[in-house]
């Protein structure tokens, strides 16, 4: 009996040791690290070297759980692109409707949701809550896009969230910041607008222009993604969640900023590289809006070329960057540019750019853009061909690289979707198709939230997962 009690002992001695050299600065720390680690009691240290080949030691993101609880575009970006890169997201829907672009915009969902996994929750549901509460300790962060309020509104506000599970951190995107104006609910263009690139973008003599890119909600998206990652890092010395939010106005100027640089550059005289300057047309107290001008300094302009007359794209951007203006006066056949001090300098041809792109036109009309770009190329000189949405459709190097990707959908069939953009040596992105509505709920209410068979079908009954009047959860 003595020596059980002995050896059982030891045994619990040895645990203790063991738990505190966990903690304990090893040998290989430096001291400041070592400081660190005893200051917060949090090991820092990374593991060795994985010895699995590359792409296949699990994704960037394994073994994070995203609460979903996003719509329209800016959230699903930014849950997309986590999804991507190997987190869980677990999109709360709401039940019989789902994301209202389910409905309304059938291959704009499906583009924007894949790689999750969807489950029905009715959130102002009692039972529906109690789910939630589950959900929150179980993930690691929430993303939402809701309206100003509407999730205080549903109950989960910042202090019931951090109170039930400390370490969530919980990211939202919002139009606007704190101010005048944070009460509003904001679509992509309005945030065009609010964030200063719809005033600079377009032609002087015409109205403000929105963009194509949706600067605005993928924008927002992107860097609330970023937000995200960097709070699980910081997370991992804290041990605590926190808030990220990103106000799409924000986003839109963060991405027009050079703009704002203008504003300022503004009060100390014309913007020289504006063709507007050279033009002789005085510039007001605001950046005007600057065409197809080139925002880096390069004078730049969007050309036509061969085919132009019943091609809408059959166009392709020149930059007539310094260091290649040689080669570029040979191209277009005015060799004696290169020598002529009205041509020679940068500084002289700024007032004659008009002239410059009329002259480097007659010679682009005689090439397709593709020719343009690759007699260019081979003279560094930088050119873009107006690719249209079709041309990006059918290219096949898009596609080798994964950027463009073909997805076959149950109920849709094949759709293409852009994939992961960003491209990671060690984390391999798969691209799965968008789920149908409520599609998991099963799954994750037994498999992930431990909910038994019975409870299961009691919740079923409750109307918390099913639309109202129904019982059952469809998949549509
Ligand atoms: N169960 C029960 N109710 C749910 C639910 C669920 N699972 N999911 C959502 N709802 C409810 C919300 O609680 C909210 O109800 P209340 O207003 O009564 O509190 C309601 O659905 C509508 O939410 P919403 O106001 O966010 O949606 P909307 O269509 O009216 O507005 C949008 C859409 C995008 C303008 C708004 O959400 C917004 O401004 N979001 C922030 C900015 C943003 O991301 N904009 C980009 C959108 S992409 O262009």
């Amino acid at each position: 009996m003595a020596t059980r009690k002995k050896a059982a002992g030891k045994a619990a001695a040895k645990k203790v040791a063991k738990k505190q050299a966990a903690k304990r600065p090893t040998s290989k720390m430096t001291a400041q690290k070592a400081d660190a680690v005893r200051k917060s009691g949090v090991v820092t240290e990374l593991p060795p070297p994985s010895t699995k080949p590359w792409g296949e030691a699990g994704k960037a993101l394994d073994g994070v759980r995203i609460l979903d609880f996003t719509h329209v575009q800016s959230g699903p970006t930014c849950t997309q692109l986590l999804g991507y890169m190997g987190a869980d997201c677990i999109k709360v829907e709401r039940p019989g409707v789902g994301d209202i672009t389910r409905g309304q915009l059938r291959l704009y969902f499906t583009m924007l949701n894949g790689n999750k996994r969807s489950i029905t929750i009715d959130s102002k549901h009692p039972k529906g809550k109690e789910i939630l509460e589950r959900l929150i300790k179980h993930c690691d962060v929430l993303v939402e896009n809701f309206a100003p309020g509407a999730l205080d509104r549903m109950g989960l506000t910042w202090d019931y969230i951090h109170k039930t599970n400390p370490q969530m951190i919980v990211a939202s995107v919002k139009g606007f910041g704190p101010g005048p104006y944070e009460d509003c609910k904001v679509y992509e263009n309005v945030a065009q607008c609010a964030g200063g690139a719809a005033s600079t973008t377009g032609f002087r003599e015409g109205p403000p222009l929105v963009t194509g890119a949706q600067i605005g909600d993928s924008g927002t998206g992107l860097h609330l993604a970023f937000g995200i990652v960097s709070a699980l890092y910081q997370r991992m010395r804290t041990g605590r969640g926190q808030r990220v939010r990103c106000a799409m106005q924000d986003g839109v100027l963060n991405l027009a900023r050079v703009k704002l640089r203008d504003q300022q550059r503004l009060t100390h005289g014309p913007l020289t590289e504006y063709s507007q300057h050279g033009e002789g047309v005085p510039f007001g107290k605001a950046v005007p809006r600057a065409g197809n001008d080139s925002g880096g300094g390069q004078p730049g302009w969007i050309l036509k070329c061969k085919g132009w007359e019943t091609d809408p794209d059959a166009y392709t951007y020149f930059i007539t960057q310094a260091p290649v203006w040689g080669p570029i006066c040979d191209l277009i056949g005015k060799p004696e540019w290169k020598t002529d001090p009205d041509y020679a300098a940068p500084p002289a041809r700024l007032p004659r750019l008009r002239h410059i792109f009329n002259t480097i036109e007659e010679w682009t009309k005689t090439k397709t853009k593709f020719e343009v770009m690759e007699i260019c190329n081979q003279h560094d000189i930088p050119v873009g061909p107006i690719l249209s949405m079709k041309e990006i459709a059918e290219d096949q190097s898009l596609r080798d690289t994964g950027t463009v990707v073909e997805v076959d959908h149950p109920t849709r069939g094949k759709y293409l979707t852009v994939g992961n953009p960003i491209k990671m040596s060690d984390s391999v992105t798969e691209v799965k198709r968008s789920p149908l509505l409520g599609e998991h709920t099963e799954e994750i209410l037994i498999e992930e939230l431990g909910y038994s068979a019975e409870e299961f079908a009691a919740i079923k009954n409750s109307g918390a997962i099913t639309p109202s009047g129904k019982k059952e959860t469809e998949a549509a």
